[in-house]
């Protein structure tokens, strides 16, 4: 670099003089400047501002976030197992139980600092749930006095906030820990056909489809508790990535997606 800067200037001291002087020295400064001497530069420049000028001050001590964010959410079977059979019982012969599952995609608005972050979200979750027969267990066992239980379009439009510590383990990874509260509406149910005189309530279901002898009523407003746990990936403070899982009514794994301002 200092011998191509050496012989620039020994080429524009060579020229002519004629030879529009004015843009042969401008052009060994652009050149001069670009190696080392930005720092040396701006330091000099520093005490020297003009406070009237619209400089790129830092402004405000706290960053913000737009994301967007995707949920898959569950019940595990396991604590299902405890009060109603799966296909495993009956000698393997039972009817399978529905999978309790959701999905949400969603918005959020962050605010923060180095190591807080107040989140601020509204998302939609979906029922990926489907319907099937639900039998309670019972000593002795009776296979055939369960509900089958159909949702009806099951979903919930939520609101909250959240609050999470952040760990930075490097520049660019954290750890985040948070939990929050926010409210749900609720829209649908869940429709119910019972047994009959020992004919199984899935056998009336298949005869029925249409007509359940009941609908199991969902509060329409419900509580949104948060526990989430996550990493962070930050993209230079432009962008980031949130891979979490955690406790959203429901126990759930996502992402979130946005950038950073
Ligand atoms: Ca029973
Ligand atoms: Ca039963």
């Amino acid at each position: 670099m200092l011998t191509l800067l050496a012989s620039l200037t020994m080429a524009s001291a060579a020229e002519p003089a004629v030879d529009t002087p004015a843009a042969e020295p401008s052009q060994v400064e652009v050149g001069d400047a670009l190696p080392g001497d930005a720092l040396a530069q701006s330091t000099e420049t520093a005490p020297t501002p003009t406070p009237s000028t619209t400089q790129p001050v830092k402004a405000r001590p706290y960053l913000m976030e737009v994301n967007v964010r995707g949920r898959y959410l569950g019940v595990p079977a396991s604590l299902f197992d405890i009060w109603y059979y799966n296909e495993a019982d009956d000698g393997g012969t039972h009817l399978p139980r529905p999978q309790a599952r959701a999905w949400s995609v969603g918005l959020e608005y962050v605010v923060k600092n180095d190591t807080q972050n107040g989140v601020f979200y509204f998302d939609y979750v979906g029922n990926l749930m489907e319907g099937g027969y639900w039998d309670d267990r019972e000593d002795p066992p009776d296979y055939f006095d369960g509900d089958y239980v159909v949702p009806d379009r099951l979903s919930m439009l939520t609101l909250g906030a959240d609050y999470y510590y952040e760990i930075h383990a490097t520049q660019w990874l954290s750890f985040m820990f948070g939990a929050g509260l926010g409210v749900a509406v609720v829209t649908g149910n869940l429709q119910k056909w019972d047994g009959d005189d020992g004919v199984p309530s899935y056998e009336i279901y298949a005869q029925r489809p249409d007509e359940p002898d009941d609908v199991i009523a969902i509060p329409k407003v419900l509580p949104v508790i948060d526990i989430n746990a996550a990493i962070k990936f930050d993209i230079n403070h432009r962008a980031n990535i949130r891979l979490e899982g955690g406790f959203h009514n429901l126990l759930y794994t996502g992402a979130a997606v946005g950038i950073i301002f």
